[in-house]
């Protein structure tokens, strides 16, 4: 741009902001946000969180649902660079295979934020900031309460069953990893069988009856990585004649509604918290990346443990 084009521009600005000119309105950022998919209640709480905050700020959100295939997050981003949105954020399916694309988003000059979930990539500068819990902590969380628990009954070893998230996604990988680092050495506890249920309801309860159908009442307690997944074993349990939350102690992740009123039914004895609610931090650090402030490269969402003995006090305050 020469000189006297920019003069004119600058003046012509100032007359905008003087004249309070519409023509010269600041453009509302543009920011193109590629989801998972709908697979859980949590990740409804989090859509619902993301649209509301964009709303509220006069952010145009572009919202693309990938139904949990990580092509079409690829597909989703590479049509977000094409269109030059001001920022592009994104909760990755998986944790590998994102350098190419993040690549292209770098070239093209367009801040990428990682919410929820995290990357595996070689090159830290591929995005700007990740926002989202720590996984591995909820997973020694739900770890500790079952080495407590334990202690209840110290003669007896409790044998355990794991419902995985989606395979090769942080929460799933990270979860698994906490909640085996507090159990470990533990000679009372002991993991039987562990395989994914996609974050599903309905894969929870198709592989808990496969697992009630190898080991039956040898299992003592399911940790499922989300609620879902807990509340579709919890059916399968009472399907096979035997009672949640007693014969089978069940542990989960998230903290949704449908996980409280289990609690009050007695079903399930403890989800630990992992917050959906993300929407106002995401555009908060939106707006601060596209005006070219420093931004935290890594925001922790604060969290709790909730045993099914708070349940039914808690549950009204409960936003998801
Ligand atoms: O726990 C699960 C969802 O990535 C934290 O994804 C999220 C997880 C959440 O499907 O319910």
């Amino acid at each position: 741009m020469n000189c006297n084009r920019r003069t004119f521009l600058a003046a012509a600005f100032a007359a905008a902001f003087t004249l309070n000119l519409p023509a010269f309105a600041a453009k509302p950022l543009v920011i193109g946000f590629s989801q998972v998919g709908a697979e859980s209640e949590w990740r409804t709480a989090n859509t619902v969180s993301i649209k509301d905050a964009a709303k509220k700020e006069g952010i145009t959100l572009k919202f693309a649902d990938a139904q949990q295939k990580q092509e079409s997050q690829v597909k989703a981003i590479r049509s977000f660079i094409a269109q030059r949105v001001d920022v592009i954020a994104f909760s990755p399916v998986v944790e590998s295979g994102w350098d190419t694309v993040l690549r292209e988003a770098k070239r093209a000059n367009i801040p990428v934020i990682l919410t929820d979930r995290a990357v595996n990539v070689s090159d830290p500068s591929l995005y700007v900031s990740f926002l989202g819990s720590d996984f591995v902590e909820e997973g020694r969380r739900a770890g500790r309460w079952l080495v407590e628990r334990q202690k209840k009954t110290p003669d007896a070893v409790l044998n355990i069953v794991e419902l995985q998230g989606t395979v090769g996604s942080a929460p799933a990988l990270d979860r698994k990893k906490g909640f085996e680092e507090v159990i470990a050495g533990n000679s009372k506890l002991k993991m039987l069988r562990s395989q994914t249920g996609d974050f599903t309801r309905a894969k929870g309860k198709e592989v808990m009856e496969a697992f009630l159908k190898a080991e039956g009442k040898k299992i003592n307690v399911l940790y499922a990585h989300n609620d879902d997944m807990a509340i579709g074993a919890i059916q399968a349990i009472e399907e096979a004649g035997l009672k949640p939350g007693k014969d089978i102690l069940v542990i989960s992740i998230d903290g949704v509604k449908g996980a409280f009123e289990a609690m009050i039914a007695g079903k399930l004895n403890v989800t630990v918290e992992c917050n959906p609610l993300l929407g106002p931090q995401l555009m908060q650090i939106a707006r601060d990346v596209a005006a070219g402030k420093p931004v935290p490269k890594r925001v922790v969402t604060q969290e709790s443990v909730f045993p099914a003995e708070v349940a039914a006090k808690e549950f009204p305050n409960r936003k998801y």
